[in-house]
């Protein structure tokens, strides 16, 4: 078999998705995920520009062959845009190895280890009855276990929190980016949240009760010494992890928050190769891995890190918000369903737009997500409808302190 064609299609269902089709000439086609949050067209251009011409006659069975080709031959390695176009690839080609094999991915990751994948879901609100209601409503649409973020007073505009001002006036529910010029400007202060959310977690527990996993995402805005004191002022509420507690690019931040506290600790998805975890992993600094298929390098780079997690009792936690496509939540939900390791998914629906462009045959059911049968990933790109949703510029938001210092987001 060789490849003959790999576009790159570019659309805008409510947010942008950047897809790659590589086509080959007995005529089955594979698709990627190479979606980058408000940097889209910079991995568009590297996909069209500067890979897509290295794949045409080359044997798509090759998978290992062709990660190795382009992370090597690029001279220049790793980074967000290097390693999301890589990941197209890569599930683009073990796509059309599946379907080739008449069989859904997971068969050839080594077949199921569970029935089911437990994901979880986003609930957030302004006050503590708003919180209190989408946690209901996500439990409602199944979900067993729940992340928890909150306005915190002070603050007017906190990540993660549906239904809240924006310095734009555009944002809709949980997706971060927003359809305008510049990017939103959003305020931050650590003190202020630090005071304010294990109160938050104490009544959630006094409401739902100490068997509901509840997780909770820090966003990198912590240092090291922050981080441990809201780890240790969170371990009466049990959680399930905290997520991103300081900015991660250093990993030793972490040997200083694990040494003060057993919250489990997850992160990892800016991360994008194998090497951003190292200290993490090989010193036990770290319980989830965050990483997303579609930045690290595709199915073949995932399975590396998480196997090497797997030496050190660490498990997943997969990036799954809706700047993933579906495209890219199938590569995670077959390797989920492949490895031993696996720990817990993140799931965010995307909107019925969404929906109609990428035909989707995974299911959501009890809680549980499952990537179904289909032959391959088991998404079809619908190009007609995609044709339909030009891009729009997007931007994800940033955060000034009150003396207006620029902070991590
Ligand atoms: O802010 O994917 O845990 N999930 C997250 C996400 C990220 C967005 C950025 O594009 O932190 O919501
Ligand atoms: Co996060």
């Amino acid at each position: 078999m060789k490849i003959v064609a790999a576009d790159i299609i570019v659309t805008s269902p409510d947010r942008n998705f950047v897809t790659l089709k590589i086509t080959t000439d007995e005529g089955i086609t594979g698709l990627g995920d190479a979606t980058l949050n408000g940097r889209e067209l910079s991995v568009a251009s590297y996909l069209r520009d500067h890979v897509a011409p290295l794949l045409m006659g080359r044997d798509p069975h090759r998978i290992e062959d062709t990660w190795q080709f382009l992370y090597r031959s690029a001279y220049w390695r790793r980074g967000p845009v290097t390693m999301a176009a890589i990941a197209a690839v890569d599930v683009a080609l073990w796509d059309i190895k599946a379907k080739a094999a008449g069989m859904p991915l997971y068969q050839l990751l080594g077949g199921a280890s569970r029935t089911g994948i437990m994901a979880y879901g986003h609930a957030s609100g302004r006050d503590i009855p708003e919180l209190f209601d989408s946690i209901r409503r996500h439990l409602d649409e199944g979900f067993r276990s729940i992340r928890v973020q909150t306005s915190v007073p002070g603050i007017n505009a906190v990540y993660g929190v549906a239904a809240q001002p924006s310095s734009t006036g555009q944002r809709y529910d949980y997706e971060p980016a927003q359809r305008t010029p510049l990017p939103a400007e959003e305020d931050w202060d650590t003190r202020a949240y630090l005071r304010h959310l294990p109160s938050v977690f104490e009544a959630v527990r006094g409401e739902f009760g100490p068997e509901l996993p509840l997780l909770h995402d820090g966003h990198h805005r912590m240092t090291p010494i922050q981080a441990a004191k809201l780890g240790k002022a969170l371990e009466p509420y049990d959680l399930f992890w905290l997520e991103d507690c300081t900015p991660a690019e250093n990993q030793e931040a972490l040997r200083l928050v694990r040494q003060h506290t057993t919250t489990p600790l997850a992160i990892g998805e800016v991360f994008n190769t194998v090497w951003d975890y190292q200290t993490l992993i090989r010193e036990q600094l770290i319980d989830y891995v965050r990483s997303a298929v579609t930045h690290t390098g595709g199915i073949t780079a995932m399975r590396k890190l998480l196997d090497f997690a797997a030496q050190y009792q660490i498990k997943s936690g997969i990036h799954g918000p809706t700047d993933i496509s579906p495209v890219g939540m199938a590569a995670a939900l077959h390797l989920d369903l492949a490895i031993h390791n696996f720990g817990i998914q993140e799931y965010m629906k995307h909107t019925p737009l969404a929906n109609e462009v990428f035909r989707q045959s995974f299911t959501f059911t009890d809680g549980y997500l499952h990537p179904g049968d289909q032959p391959g990933l088991g998404v079809e790109l619908d190009e007609e409808a995609a044709a339909r949703f030009p891009y729009e510029p997007a931007y994800l938001p940033f955060n000034r302190l009150k003396d207006g210092t620029v902070h991590d987001w």
